[in-house]
């Protein structure tokens, strides 16, 4: 049972049977993820006092090669998980191709991979604006005893044993789903303990926010214009409230919490829109599901697409159960 002010790791233990395959090594897993959460929450805060700021491959006043964040978060979660030797294998939205890990005695018997977004949002760190980490985990496909093949990544979101984020924001949350409903844990940064603040999250099932780039309106396909249309009308609970951050995670933080919809469509401009499947439509289909809202790419569950490739985009509809079926309808309305 969840218990308010529990800490993340008494949590974690107490819960650990609810896992489908209890061996530890799933809770082992999110320990390692709390771990690199908070080195790169560190990281994230002092970023405007030191001199990391720069791009990546630049030299720094001491003549240092400096490394922008995204950079020293992937970095931060590649090395927690390979040193602690619990995945098999690391997809993450900054490396081109996925990394193999051996595991104990290079026996290739660990039973996990996970795909990750280690920092979400990175056009917004230079400006002080929330940024977060997305993940995403499953059980291998291919046999134990073998390196992993591509194939243990490709798998449709429905397979998914955990997924969550992390959200460096006002104050640094983990949120997390192991397909038992969704919690979120509050960093006390004085003593670096994650605390369960906002037990069984769920969206509400109707809302009044809408989030998308509006700047790409005329790009967008018609019943995507016809939908935002909608939601500037005049009548009951409409017009709604339009909100966008432009960080994945924290507009569906939000969205969760008061109610809303999140929108990245395809465009004229992005034929298949621009969030990544396999790192941060397919975890946060997960988490939204298990809240009891709805993620579709305008016609199909995201949960339910087989993905082809480790970096494909799709169109994304994320949100209060309503609000999506609503966006849906418009879309198949003007097909
Ligand atoms: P990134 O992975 O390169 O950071 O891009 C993903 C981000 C999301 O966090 C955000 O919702 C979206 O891109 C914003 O895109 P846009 O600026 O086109 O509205
Ligand atoms: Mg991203």
């Amino acid at each position: 049972m969840a218990r308010k002010n529990q800490t993340l790791g008494e949590f974690i233990i107490e819960n650990q049977s609810e896992f489908k395959y209890s061996s530890g090594e799933l809770s082992r897993l999110i320990n390692a993820i709390r771990l690199a959460a908070k080195v790169v929450n560190h990281q994230v805060n002092k970023a405007g006092l030191v001199d990391i700021l720069g791009e990546a491959g630049d030299t720094n006043i001491q003549g240092e090669d400096q490394q922008k964040l995204d950079v020293i978060a992937n970095e931060a979660f590649i090395k927690t998980l390979k040193n602690r030797e619990i995945v098999c294998g690391i997809g993450s939205e900054e490396n081109d191709d996925f990394i193999t890990v051996e595991g104990h005695n290079d026996d290739h018997k660990n039973k996990y991979v996970i795909l990750m977004d280690p920092l979400d949002g990175s056009s917004n760190i230079d400006v002080n604006v929330s940024v977060g980490t997305i993940f995403s985990i499953y059980r291998r496909v291919t046999p134990s005893g073998s390196p992993v093949t591509i194939e243990d990544f490709l798998q449709p979101g429905r397979n998914q044993v955990a997924a969550g984020y992390i959200i460096y924001g006002t104050s640094t949350m983990l949120v997390y789903t192991t397909g038992h409903g969704v919690n979120g844990f509050t960093l006390n940064p004085a003593i670096g303990t994650f605390y369960l603040s906002h037990p069984n999250m769920k969206f509400p099932e109707e809302g009044s926010i809408y989030s998308v780039n509006e700047g790409n309106y005329t790009h967008f396909p018609q019943g995507v214009k016809n939908y935002i249309k909608y939601c500037q009308e005049e009548s009951g609970n409409r017009p709604y409230t339009s909100r966008y951050i432009g960080s994945l995670v924290s507009d569906i933080h939000r969205n969760m919490i008061k109610g809303g919809i999140y929108m990245y469509p395809k465009s004229s401009l992005n034929a298949k829109g621009k969030l990544r499947l396999l790192y941060e439509c397919n975890p946060m289909a997960f988490i939204t599901e298990q809240a009891g809202g709805k993620a579709s790419d305008g016609y199909t569950s995201i949960l339910d697409l087989q993905p082809k490739e480790l970096h494909e985009r799709v169109p994304f509809f994320c949100g209060s159960k309503k609000m999506v079926e609503k966006a849906e309808d418009f879309m198949a309305k003007s097909l």
